[in-house]
């Protein structure tokens, strides 16, 4: 198991590789470029620049999150082929640099949908939130809103320019049903997988988040039965999960802990997003401090899971709140990463020195 955080890069991100090696058991960072645009080839140069600076500063880098995916494959429109073809040389220079796990997801149009990027909690923490009562506002209001309030920086899959175009990518996904948007996937996966196999890369696909479908879009890796239907799809161990306790426990019939136990008995599980969630009422919810009592998830069963099945991969805290006055991107403060981090490597202390 390899601790580690995510960092945003030189530009994106105010937290210094400097302080991330100073919390006690993060061995690496998880880097993007975020000057490609998506579906361009990433630079061969600017990811080993990326990698230098990382490794300078005594860090390890592993894993990327996240190559993108172009909107034209998940719609399966002809210009994909070229896309496809960009991203397997993409898998090519990342696997030049030793990159082992490259995280992406499949979600139509946007990224990972929050309500509220500064919800206070009673500690006076600011945290994400979740209430359904705001997307049932307009399409534009709800981008409009997400947009002002990510505290002035691009939240990843959240391009403000790609979004400006909301209504248009909208009108284009009104024929990508479930089914479309499953062939389109496999339709990818059988193309970059052999690519994968052939250079010692894994692909993470991240789940939906939230795992239902919002706007009427088409969402495909929401639970148990989406993830074996993954895996069987293009059955390889280089098809694999980024599976993320926070997105699928949005999902309150999700049984978390037992899809974390399946998956990683299968061999699929190459990169896990820890994080605890509150469930507030219904599905509505805000991201909690990671430790159990604070939160809907118990996280010594979510960590247990993953230590008695053999979990050999990359970890990281997923998000967390803003703390001690910091301030930033929302849900990345460094102190509660760096806090949750360390609550996670305590449970798997115990749990190794009991086996
Ligand atoms: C949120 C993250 C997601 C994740 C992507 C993976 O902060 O968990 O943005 O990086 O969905 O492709
Ligand atoms: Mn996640």
């Amino acid at each position: 198991m390899q601790m580690t955080m995510r960092w945003f890069g030189p530009v994106e991100d105010k937290i210094p590789l400097e302080h991330i090696r100073q919390v006690p058991g993060v061995e690496g960072v998880v880097g993007a470029l975020y000057d490609v645009s998506v579906g361009d080839v990433w630079p061969k140069d600017k990811i080993k620049a990326l990698a230098d600076q990382v490794h300078g500063a005594g860090l390890k880098m592993e894993v990327i999150e996240s190559v993108n995916i172009h909107d034209d494959i998940k719609l399966g429109v002809a210009s994909r082929d070229q896309y496809i073809e960009n991203y397997k040389q993409t898998i090519r220079h990342l696997a030049e640099i030793s990159i082992k796990v490259i995280c992406y997801n499949f979600m139509p149009v946007f990224d990972w949908m929050k309500t509220d990027m500064n919800y206070v909690l009673p500690d006076g923490s600011l945290t994400m939130a979740f209430e359904k009562k705001d997307i049932d506002k307009s399409l534009d209001e709800v981008v409009k809103e997400v947009l002002e309030n990510s505290n002035g920086f691009a939240l990843p899959g959240w391009e403000p320019e790609r979004l400006a175009k909301v209504q248009e990518l909208f009108a284009k996904y009104k024929d990508v049903d479930d089914e479309k948007l499953r062939e389109n996937l496999v339709y990818f996966l059988k193309a970059v997988i052999p690519v994968c196999e052939e250079v010692g890369i894994k692909m993470a696909i991240h789940p939906d988040d939230p795992p239902y479908s919002i706007f009427g879009l088409p969402r495909i890796i929401k639970n148990r039965d989406d993830l074996d239907w993954l895996c069987n799809a293009v059955d390889s161990e280089a098809n694999g999960i980024t599976l993320c306790t926070g997105s699928i426990a949005e999902e309150p019939a999700n049984d978390v802990y037992d899809i974390l136990a399946e998956f990683t008995r299968r061999k699929r599980i190459h990169f896990a997003h820890v994080r605890n969630i509150k469930i507030i009422k219904d599905k509505d919810f805000y991201e909690s401090a990671h430790l159990s009592p604070y939160g809907s998830l118990d996280m010594f069963k979510v960590m247990k899971a993953l230590h008695d099945n053999g979990f050999d991969g990359y970890i990281r805290p997923d998000h967390g709140r803003f703390i001690w006055g910091e301030t930033g991107r929302p849900g990345y403060g460094l102190y509660d990463r760096a806090l949750g981090a360390n609550y996670l490597l305590g449970l798997w202390e115990a749990l190794e020195k009991q086996r």
